[in-house]
């Protein structure tokens, strides 16, 4: 028996008010696609086929360098987080999968843990391994450097964790590692840019070798913060060429904030696909840096574009293509439980539309140099409005119509904020 957080009835009740609109707009949406030559019902099943995991780090309140401002009634250890994204996968359908963070989500028994997470329908994706703060206890510092580190005890200490995580994600189901580290400098003349890489490599390359058959170790760069002069993983070039020398298992990870303003984050997408190379993303939107706001909030056109560069790849895979689907947020004046619904569903909308585009009208108008034509190609699929084939996806998989009304109609937040401790004022990022 599946453990249902919102109740099941509430969710009936308000899509039972809300289906007759719902149906007029997804005819009128089916008859102008099927002048396209688009069967809805085809995009409405890639859409219920199609999911994005959620960070387990992203369903507590996010915070700046300058403070976190506590929700009330926010998760406060793994098993509060996992409730909540339940909620959201509830309501929406599309996030099954939880992407874990350690040491943030230690516990004793993970055999447990990844049965408590069943119970509620979901799975653990990708593992997150953290050599960018320092823990309670922990012998060797990360103030500069983990696994680039001149200290080769400091190296070994951000070896070690990674292949213990590594270790936990098998008894949690998972299949991929994902690295990031914050290691670079903040002086000219700090280390040398050429040896920081080749330690990196050394270290990172112990990883590897801890990684089982069928997992994928995913490198995540970016370019900037905490390290402000120089990153050692600080953009795709850098991460491709780590991803290349480690070897096939090892692909690389694109956070949509992490690259400077105006990068046409698309082309890598496409560039990483054609070296076999594109491991998954962390979707979030920025407008000035690396922002972590919610997906699709400042450039929606931006992720359509992505999306766009992923339908292509799937039309023409190589090198196993099968990127992982994550959101990485900050949420830091929203619930975040809203957020990630919100953002699950602007993602997977750019999925859908993305899958909308008349692919063969685009590729003829490219060849002949219409440029006009194929820009229009395009534009006509992301001007669609696929609100009604994501609505009646989730309605008819037990999610909700309209997720934020009957979310805030549940009173989940109000009933936690009696139910769960209250998280201290704490600084910063979480
Ligand atoms: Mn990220």
């Amino acid at each position: 028996m599946q453990n249902t957080v919102i109740s099941p009835d509430l969710i009936e009740q308000d899509n039972a008010a809300r289906l007759d609109a719902l149906e007029e707009d997804y005819a009128a949406l089916s008859r102008a696609l099927e002048r396209r030559g688009i069967a809805i019902g085809q995009v409405k099943e890639r859409a219920k086929d199609w999911s994005v995991a959620v960070p387990s780090w992203g369903a507590g309140r996010g915070g700046t360098r300058f403070a976190k401002f506590p929700l009330a009634g926010e998760p406060t250890n793994i098993h509060e987080k996992l409730e909540d994204c339940a909620v959201i996968h509830q309501l929406g359908r599309t996030t099954p999968g939880v992407s874990p963070h350690f040491p943030w989500d230690r516990v004793e028994d993970y055999s447990a843990l990844r049965e408590e997470a069943e119970s509620y329908g979901l799975h653990f994706d990708a593992v997150n391994s953290n050599t960018f703060q320092d823990q309670q206890d922990q012998p060797q510092s990360y103030a500069t450097g983990s696994l680039s580190s001149t200290l080769e005890p400091t190296r070994r200490q951000a070896i070690e964790h990674n292949v213990e995580c590594i270790e936990i994600g098998r008894h949690l189901g998972s299949d991929r590692l994902t690295v990031w580290v914050g290691d670079g400098t903040n002086f000219p003349g700090q280390q040398d840019m050429g040896r920081s890489f080749d330690r990196y490599l050394d270290a990172a390359a112990e990883v590897y070798a801890a990684l089982p058959a069928d997992w994928t170790m995913m490198l995540e760069h970016k370019m900037f913060e905490p390290a402000f002069y120089s990153s050692v993983i600080s953009d795709w070039g850098s991460s491709l060429m780590a991803a290349q020398e480690l070897g096939e298992q090892c692909k690389c990870l694109v956070d949509l904030g992490h690259h400077a303003p105006n990068v046409n984050i698309e082309q890598i997408v496409a560039r990483l696909h054609r070296a076999g190379k594109l491991g998954g993303f962390h979707f979030n939107d920025s407008k000035y840096g690396d922002d972590d706001l919610d997906s699709g909030s400042i450039n929606p056109h931006q992720l359509f574009l992505v999306f766009n560069e992923l339908a292509e790849a799937e039309t023409a895979p190589r090198g196993g293509f099968d990127p992982a689907y994550m959101i990485d947020q900050s949420h830091n004046v929203t619930d975040p439980i809203e957020s990630m619904l919100s953002s699950a569903e602007t993602i997977a909308g750019c999925h859908a539309r993305a899958w909308l585009v008349d692919r063969e009208a685009l590729h003829a108008a490219q060849e002949s140099n219409d440029v006009m034509l194929a820009f229009r190609t395009l534009r006509q699929a992301y001007e669609t409005d696929v609100g009604p084939i994501l609505a009646m996806a989730r309605m008819e998989q037990g999610g909700a119509i309209d997720w934020l009304g009957t979310y805030r109609a549940s009173q989940h937040r109000e009933r936690k904020a009696q139910e769960r401790r209250a998280v201290g004022l704490g600084a910063g990022i979480v």
